[in-house]
């Protein structure tokens, strides 16, 4: 129920597509390297409502952003609590947890948010924690989104985003039990050395971003479970549509943004949104 709640919301409910807000940017990346660009959004209030005049699918964040607008937003928008996060000034690729099941079900949230870094010294450790809260989540009828973010020494910044690495960390995601699993846009490698550390030999498609998505959507059990694009650093309204255009004609379930939608004007969020949502709502 918590699942088709997320489905059901907003302007794309019942179409099988989504777009959601995250904001950890805060803890990821610092306050003022996330907020600074647009003050308002300092305020956790004001991404409650822009998620919600958007008419977006959902609203993902950590502890305290939820609970400074659980009481004014409840039953506004479906949430998704991280219960887990990393922060800049870490030297280490991993993650506290810093939200629980009981915390996300006394904040009348939809889902948990989990980060794995698959790759990582620490993977392992990630995925038991995650496999022990994603356990405790189901029983208590509360939806699983994985942020599945392949890092770590094998990997240098090329190869995290390699498509091949990337639908292997979507599929381990998968196989975690994610209801919805978040990777980044999957790109065409310039240095393939890192990529090869994994797999010897590239039997599948990767020509354009369409057919990348298709390999992820194909890697997440063939389209059976919902896998969601995340829209990294902020760039022009144009490259951004474009990016979303190729994750609906590669079959993928839609976009989780956040820099690029808080970080620009309210109204200009409020137009990009609406756009990335037309894509989704044409035809594929
Ligand atoms: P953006 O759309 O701002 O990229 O948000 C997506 C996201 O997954 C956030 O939830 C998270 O804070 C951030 O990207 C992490 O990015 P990275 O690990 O590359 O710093």
């Amino acid at each position: 129920a918590n699942l088709a709640r997320i489905l059901m919301e907003g302007k794309l409910g019942g179409t099988g597509r989504m777009v959601i807000l995250p904001v950890d940017q805060g803890f990821e990346h610092g306050p003022a390297r996330s907020f600074a660009p647009n003050p308002a959004a300092y305020d956790p209030h004001y991404h409650f409502e822009l998620a919600i005049e958007a008419g977006l699918n959902a609203y993902a964040a950590p502890l305290g952003m939820i609970e400074a607008g659980a009481a004014t937003f409840a039953g506004s928008i479906p949430t998704i609590l991280k219960v887990n996060s990393s922060n800049s000034l870490s030297t280490t690729k991993d993650q506290a947890v810093t939200g629980s099941v009981s915390d996300a079900l006394r904040l009348g949230c939809s889902a948990i948010g989990f980060t794995i870094y698959p790759g990582s010294e620490y993977q392992f450790e990630m995925m038991e924690e995650l496999r022990e809260l994603a356990e405790e989540a189901k029983a208590a009828g509360l939806a699983v989104v994985v942020w599945s973010y392949p890092r770590g020494p094998m990997l240098d910044k090329v190869g995290e985003t390699a498509f091949d690495i990337c639908a292997y960390a979507a599929h381990m995601a998968a196989l975690m039990g994610a209801h919805i699993i978040k990777v980044k846009p999957p790109m065409e490698p310039l240095s393939l050395d890192a990529a090869k550390k994994v797999y010897i030999e590239r039997k599948i498609d990767g020509s354009d971003m369409a057919a990348r998505i298709r390999h992820i959507v194909q890697t997440c059990f063939n389209g059976r479970r919902l896998v969601v694009f995340s829209g990294g650093e902020a760039k022009g309204t144009d490259a951004l549509l474009a990016e979303v255009k190729a994750i609906h004609a590669g079959g993928g379930n839609g976009s989780i943004v956040g820099r690029n939608a808080f970080q620009r004007p309210k109204e200009d969020a409020l137009k990009l949104l609406a756009s990335m949502i037309e894509v989704y709502k044409s035809k594929a």
